[in-house]
């Protein structure tokens, strides 16, 4: 068995909690990749203190102190590309990309979005969930592109929604789950089983015809 000389270098975008963000620390020795530096927007972000705790640098960039989206994309870049990473996580980040950022990371940048997508693109996802009735909810992990929240899907967990849930409840059941698969996607990548090719997900070198559920 050969064995790579370096794990994979994560770089990861926050703007609030950072549960997930948690999670993948927690999960990163065990599956193979390593947390290089968290980049929140928001200089009050509760994951900025996450990552110190578990010594991993940390960076804001605050959208605040910039005119438009692209003079902020551009700081971010250079934030990130200080940590030169093999992949990009968006875990609760909360600024939508421009165009010309998505594409210089194109391949290896990934969200963890609060919805099963193609349903419910955007923000909000459990309250329109619950508001449009469905049975079943979850999350999707997808390549980001210029599409917000259109990215090809990479993998997702079904949640069933139940009659006592309310916005808080479904949104609780699903970031635990969220915890499970946006860890398991790393690792994926780590392995170098996933591929973005003519905007298709590929997984072990063949295109993935639907999302891999976790
Ligand atoms: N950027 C691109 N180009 N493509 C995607 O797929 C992206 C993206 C940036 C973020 C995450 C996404 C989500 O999972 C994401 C995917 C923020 C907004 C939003 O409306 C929408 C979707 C997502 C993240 N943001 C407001 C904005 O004006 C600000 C909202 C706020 O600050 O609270 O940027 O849901
Ligand atoms: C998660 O549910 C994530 O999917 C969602 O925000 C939460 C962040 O929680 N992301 C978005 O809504 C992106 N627009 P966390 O900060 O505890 O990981």
């Amino acid at each position: 068995m050969t064995v790579d000389a370096a794990p994979l270098s994560v770089v990861v975008l926050i703007s609030g909690t950072g549960s997930n963000l948690q999670a993948l620390i927690d999960a990163s020795a065990r599956r193979g990749y390593v947390v290089h530096a968290v980049i929140s927007n928001r200089p009050q972000a509760a994951g900025l203190a996450r990552a110190a705790e578990a010594g991993i640098a940390t960076r804001v960039v605050d959208h605040t102190a910039f005119s438009d989206r692209d003079t902020f994309d551009a700081a971010l870049a250079e934030a990130i590309d200080a940590y030169a990473p093999d992949l990009v996580v968006l875990a609760g980040f909360m600024r939508i990309l421009t165009a010309g950022f998505v594409t210089r990371y194109a391949g290896r940048m990934i969200n963890v979005h609060p919805s099963l997508l193609p349903q419910f693109q955007g923000l909000n996802t459990h309250r329109r969930a619950l508001e449009a009735g469905v049975s079943e909810h979850g999350a999707s992990v997808h390549y980001v592109t210029t599409e917000l929240d259109g990215g090809p899907v990479i993998a997702q967990t079904r949640v069933a929604v139940e009659p006592a849930d309310d916005d808080a409840r479904l949104a609780a059941r699903v970031l635990e789950r969220e915890h499970i698969l946006l860890p398991q996607v790393v690792e994926w990548f780590a392995e170098h089983r996933l591929a973005m090719r003519e905007g298709q997900v590929w997984f072990d070198n063949t295109p993935l015809p639907q999302p891999l559920q976790c």
